[in-house]
């Protein structure tokens, strides 16, 4: 997979040279770039950012350097563009799985109040353009918003993660939080790990946890319940 992404703060994707991402982009297994979009601009002051046209507080990103940098990248796929904003779709594992099928990514990193909306008009004719929100709260910018993005994508690209099981198993695979875990020593400051963890009896654990799983998430994020599979739910599971 081939990744490039625009940021004024090319320093913050620094972060993407660590761990499994740094491993896998050493490994061949994704190529990525970040540009600076200042590279982009043709100005003595290497401007992107202009007052809002009817008003308003903060700047707006200019549209000429955002052109520029996007037909640099772009090659002669049609990429997916990515542009992280507060007002964009919610990003889920089920995108972070489709992002993973795809050949080529673009991420614009929008600061400030934005960009200029004319820059996602214009580049819709040769990218796929997904304005992508993280949640629902505010960061300063989308460049901490495309470490998480790239973070979950590049994990379910073949030969990233080490063992694939351990993709298998995690929260969110079957819409449900993940069931909690626990390591030697079985009883640590006078507490103890759960019983039947220790049982050796396969389907007793299986059970616990699936029911941890669902009591997690009842607590925790009812809203997923709503979204489950009623297929996917098994008669125990119905009996809690
Ligand atoms: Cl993707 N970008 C920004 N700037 N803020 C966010 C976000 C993204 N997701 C949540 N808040």
């Amino acid at each position: 997979m081939r990744i490039d992404v625009v940021s004024i703060f090319p320093e913050y994707l620094a972060a993407l040279e660590l761990s499994l991402i740094g491993k896998a982009r050493q490994d061949g297994l994704l190529s990525l770039t970040v540009h600076n979009l200042r590279d982009f601009t043709v100005d003595r002051h290497r401007t992107v950012d202009d007052t809002p046209y009817g008003g308003g507080a903060g700047m707006v990103m200019k549209p000429e350097p955002w052109a520029q940098a996007l037909e640099d990248v772009r090659g002669d796929s049609r990429p997916v563009l990515i542009v992280p904003s507060p007002a964009g779709e919610r990003f889920t594992q089920a995108m972070a799985h489709e992002l993973a099928e795809e050949e080529h990514l673009v991420f614009a990193c929008g600061r400030y109040e934005g960009i200029d909306e004319r820059v996602l008009d214009w580049a819709a004719d040769s990218f796929d353009v997904r304005p992508v929100s993280l949640g629902d709260y505010v960061l300063n910018g989308g460049e901490v918003a495309v470490l998480a993005m790239v973070e979950a994508v590049a994990r379910l690209l073949p030969g990233v993660v080490g063992n694939p099981e351990s993709l298998i198993e995690e929260s969110h695979a079957d819409g449900l939080l993940e069931y909690p875990v626990y390591t030697k020593p079985s009883s640590w400051r006078e507490l103890e790990v759960p019983e039947v963890l220790l049982s050796g009896n396969h389907a007793r654990i299986a059970r616990y946890r699936r029911d941890e799983q669902l009591r997690r998430t009842v607590l925790r994020r009812p809203d997923l319940l709503g979204k489950l599979d009623v297929e996917a739910l098994n008669a125990a599971d119905l009996a809690v």
